[in-house]
């Protein structure tokens, strides 16, 4: 069985980051070890949330896995919560890195051309010089920005500002950089990419459901790590996860009781798991 290591916090209630990751790499038969980061009580939209700082622990539990030999088919890291983390996460790739795996990178931080609570400018920089030693980075268009250190283009950037935005991206050195969240025409919504090594460019979209909702990138990320660790290329797991990713839109949009933090993704695994 493959086995991904998954660096992010642990957010108890809002539906993100690693009570994301772990259902859905696990239901795709896929081993998910984890490093929390810090433990809150819900994600950072809602008011008053309490914040729990794992830094401390993360070294130790570096140096226990390399004593234990253990060994990791993907890296896969979203949400950090400060610049120290993101040193040791440097340190983690740098260990437990090889040719063989993969390294995947959701520089989580921002979201409508804004950081989240708790983050600034710098934090955005220390996050661009980690992408250099990642193979795939999947910015939202805001943290490609904030990345880069260039204006905001909005949400409905057109493809010409994206293009420009994945060539810069590519400069810090990962081998495919992805921008989500991308308005591609013809109310078609999805990624687009650049492979660094081809020198090409690549898109794909869905029609687009009227709805923001919170998760969706770490939907995202968690579903594509979990697709190339069934074997799929890097197009095609980017395509699994952009149409898993709307189907759990779709269903909370269509959801009257829906919850407002996060998305209905669970509803989904079944269509998933079927698409592999
Ligand atoms: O979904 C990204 C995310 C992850 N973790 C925490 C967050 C957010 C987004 O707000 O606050 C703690």
């Amino acid at each position: 069985m493959k086995r991904v290591m998954s660096i992010q916090d642990v957010s108890c209630v809002g539906k993100c980051s690693l009570t994301v990751a772990l259902p859905i790499i696990s239901a795709m038969g896929v081993e998910c070890a984890i490093v929390p980061t810090a433990v809150l009580s819900t994600h950072t939209q809602f008011n008053d949330f309490t914040f729990r700082d794992l830094t401390d622990d993360m070294e130790p539990i570096k140096e226990h896995w390399q004593k234990e030999d253990f060994k990791f088919d993907a890296i896969y890291t979203g949400y950090l919560g400060s610049k120290r983390q993101i040193d040791i996460v440097a340190d983690y790739f740098d260990t437990f890195g090889d040719d063989e795996n993969l390294i995947v990178m959701d520089p989580a931080m921002a979201d409508n051309g804004k950081l989240y609570v708790g983050f600034d400018e710098d934090f955005a920089k220390e996050m661009a010089k980690l992408c250099s030693k990642a193979d795939v980075i999947l910015p939202n268009i805001s943290e490609a920005s904030l990345m880069l250190g260039v204006d905001y283009p909005g949400e409905d950037a057109s493809i010409e500002q994206v293009q420009a935005l994945l060539l810069k991206l590519a400069e810090l050195g990962p081998k495919h950089a992805v921008i989500t969240g991308v308005e591609l025409g013809d109310g078609k919504f999805g990624f687009m990419g650049y492979d660094t090594e081809k020198g090409e460019f690549y898109s794909y979209g869905n029609d687009k459901v009227d709805m923001k909702s919170h998760g969706t990138g770490d939907v995202f990320a968690s579903t594509f790590t979990g697709a190339v660790m069934n074997d799929k290329s890097i197009y095609d797991a980017l395509k699994v996860a952009a149409d898993f990713t709307r189907a759990a839109i779709q269903n909370t949009f269509e959801d009257p009781n829906a919850i407002t933090y996060g998305v209905n993704f669970e509803s989904e695994i079944p269509y998933l798991l079927k698409s592999l």
